[in-house]
């Protein structure tokens, strides 16, 4: 059996009347902070995530989906903070073991971590889906939110490289992402469905948050299920991003790299048209606050802010921000 009984995860399935419903457009360690701040101000359960499954891979035949268990461990308050991915506390002694046995060891999966991605393993084996199986290991780790993949079905980011494609771990970990980058394609997007609960769920939500997440690598692939554009186009939630551009570079990544070649202004310029037209109001560093009147004509209203997650105080300052931000426009 599976220990812990299946939680609920449907979108929003309990509110209660007075809060919000808060739904967010995540990839890893940058929209794992958001959502860690976003929780300390609301009641988890009114929170959904919808999750990018692009970076996900197979080690040692096990199935990983690396965005998907970055926001769960950090909901569950086990994320390894140092790092921005796996456990805190943990240890690498299978890793080590299997370099004894010859085994590729560049992607490292923890002692704990892998118990997630063998539950994982052994559930897709059996025939459950990827939402299904995410929905039990998270109420497993007491998370209350709702983590949706962004598709059941699966979508993997390629990097185009001179000469060759790589996956995006290949590309991110074991390349360092060092190498040159033609082109980004995310194989087997256009015959993707949104995994069930992802469309209702945009639909539905009072604010929909954009993490500062990279837009061609862990947005982009969300955005390329067919069916998820065209809901965030007609949701009647304001969608707010929070740029992961700061003074002409990423925050953290390869974003910058990766914009330029999708032809994308490394600035909240490009932020916004890589979310066009549906995004309607960026957070911005104070830094960029020039970039305010063109946005404006884009049809996206910028709002400055410390949009930097340094500590765990910046992360609830910049969550309550957006909630404050959306809220007054919802009073409007
Ligand atoms: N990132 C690294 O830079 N090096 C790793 O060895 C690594 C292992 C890893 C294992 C499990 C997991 O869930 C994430 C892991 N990550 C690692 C993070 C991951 O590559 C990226 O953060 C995301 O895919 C980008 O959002």
């Amino acid at each position: 059996m599976h220990g812990v009984a299946a939680p609920r995860c449907g979108p929003f399935a309990s509110t209660s009347a007075t809060d919000m419903r808060v739904l967010t457009l995540a990839g890893g360690t940058g929209a794992a902070k958001l959502i860690r701040g976003l929780a300390t101000c609301m009641p988890q359960r009114d929170l959904t995530v919808i999750g990018n499954t692009g970076d996900d891979t197979e080690v040692w035949g096990l199935r990983v989906s690396p965005d998907l268990d970055t926001v769960m461990y950090a909901l569950a308050g086990m994320l390894d903070v140092e790092r921005g991915w796996g456990l805190a506390g943990e240890t690498f002694n299978c890793l080590a073991a299997m370099a004894t046995h010859g085994a590729d060891t560049w992607f490292n999966l923890g002692d704990r971590d892998l118990a997630t991605h063998l539950t994982r393993t052994r559930a897709l084996d059996d025939g459950q889906s990827l939402a299904t199986v995410t929905a039990r290991l998270a109420g497993n780790l007491g998370v209350a939110a709702c983590i949706l993949p962004m598709s059941d079905e699966p979508v993997r980011t390629m990097i185009r490289i001179p000469g060759g494609r790589l996956t995006f771990q290949e590309y991110f970990v074991r390349e360092k992402a060092l190498v040159e980058v033609v082109g980004v394609d995310y194989e087997g997007a256009a015959t993707a469905r949104p995994a069930p609960g992802v469309i209702e769920a945009i639909r539905t939500a009072d604010v929909i948050v954009v993490c500062p997440s990279n837009p061609v690598t862990s947005v982009g692939p969300i955005l390329a299920v067919p069916g998820i554009v065209e809901a965030l186009r007609s949701t009647a939630a304001p969608v707010v991003g929070v740029s992961p551009i700061v003074g002409g570079a990423a925050v953290s990544g390869p974003a910058a790299a990766l914009m330029r070649v999708r032809g994308l202004a490394v600035s909240p310029l490009g932020v916004a048209a890589a979310y066009a037209p549906w995004l309607r109001r960026l957070l911005i560093d104070e830094r960029d606050q020039a970039c305010a009147p063109e946005l404006a004509r884009a049809g996206v209203e910028a709002d400055p802010a410390d949009i930097i997650m340094t500590t765990r105080a910046h992360e609830t300052a910049l969550a309550r921000r957006i909630l404050e931000l959306s809220a007054e426009r919802r009073a409007r």
